[in-house]
């Protein structure tokens, strides 16, 4: 049986998800009828979401990608330029779509960063998945912030950065999120998309669509802990200054295989930035 992401099998998909087949059933389909686990997981993950509004990136000077955030690795690339930055590629995965970078901030901007963000800490909150509002939540022991878009000019830089290394557009991306972990605290093992089965979803929808990918940044190094672990897959990425880990997520469902966490913090102290991304723009 061939096993390429057809644009009939495509449109199979497209239909049973507009008939509400939620993507574990679409999968569970595919394995029957003999597609191996990575190939149906790598034909879901091809579709393009539904997309209500995307806003073209006004004057953008790349054209919005296809389906989904993603860097430009087709060449097997040990830079990707990233307009002001040649950002290094260090490891990548097909399925689910991971890639850690490196070299995406210098030490000077990861410190303006904190030093920004660091008068401005509260304790974390997690989206109330019952309501669509904000809730303190024990799995995420962590204390944070947000930049508003743009809101200065180490901040603009680095999103115009962003949405040319992913080839996203920025409009699409949620305010950067800066947190601070201490020792013990972690951010335990969870999905970024929100879970479109739970009744406040529709409300935090409505900002832009569904989170289609995340790009974790770390701005300074922990003396020990504090990776980002991906329970499914076995990867733990190290919080190296200036490097970050990309990933995506074509489908709001655990078979996208993107559960992941930050492991507790034990010595030191972590401080990341947080990019997540939408379908459409984000206001
Ligand atoms: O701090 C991390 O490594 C981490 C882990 C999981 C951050 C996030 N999720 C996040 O910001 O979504
Ligand atoms: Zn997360």
């Amino acid at each position: 049986m061939s096993q390429i992401v057809t644009p009939e099998l495509q449109d199979w998909i497209r239909e049973q998800t507009a008939a509400g087949q939620p993507p574990t059933a679409l999968l569970a389909s595919m394995l029957a009828a003999g597609w191996s686990d990575e190939a149906a997981q790598q034909a879901l993950n091809a579709v393009r979401l539904p997309v209500a509004a995307v806003q073209a990136p006004g004057g953008a000077a790349f054209a919005p990608a296809e389906g989904l955030p993603e860097p430009d690795l087709s060449a097997s690339p040990l830079y990707v330029d990233a307009g002001d930055r040649q950002v290094h590629v260090l490891a990548s995965l097909t399925h689910p779509r991971v890639v850690v970078f490196g070299n995406l901030l210098d030490d000077a901007e990861c410190q303006m960063l904190i030093d920004a963000a660091a008068p401005r800490m509260a304790r974390s909150l997690t989206v109330a998945s019952k309501t669509g509002g904000e809730e303190v939540n024990d799995d995420r022991t962590s204390s944070g912030m947000f930049f508003s878009r743009g809101e200065n000019e180490a901040v603009a830089r680095l999103e115009r950065r962003i949405a040319r290394l992913l080839r996203w557009p920025e409009e699409n991306g949620e305010g950067l999120q800066v947190l601070r972990y201490g020792v013990g605290a972690e951010y335990k093992p969870h999905y970024d998309y929100f879970d479109p089965a739970e009744p406040g979803t529709p409300r935090i929808l409505a900002r832009g669509g569904q989170r289609v990918a995340t790009l974790v940044i770390y701005l300074n190094e922990p003396e020990q802990g504090g990776g980002t672990t991906f329970p499914d897959i076995g990867l733990e990425v190290a919080p190296k200054r200036g490097n970050a880990v990309f990933f995506a997520y074509g489908q709001p469902d655990p078979s996208s295989r993107t559960l992941h966490g930050g492991a507790p913090v034990q010595r030191g102290e972590k401080w990341i930035a947080t990019k997540w991304l939408r379908q459409g723009r984000f206001a």
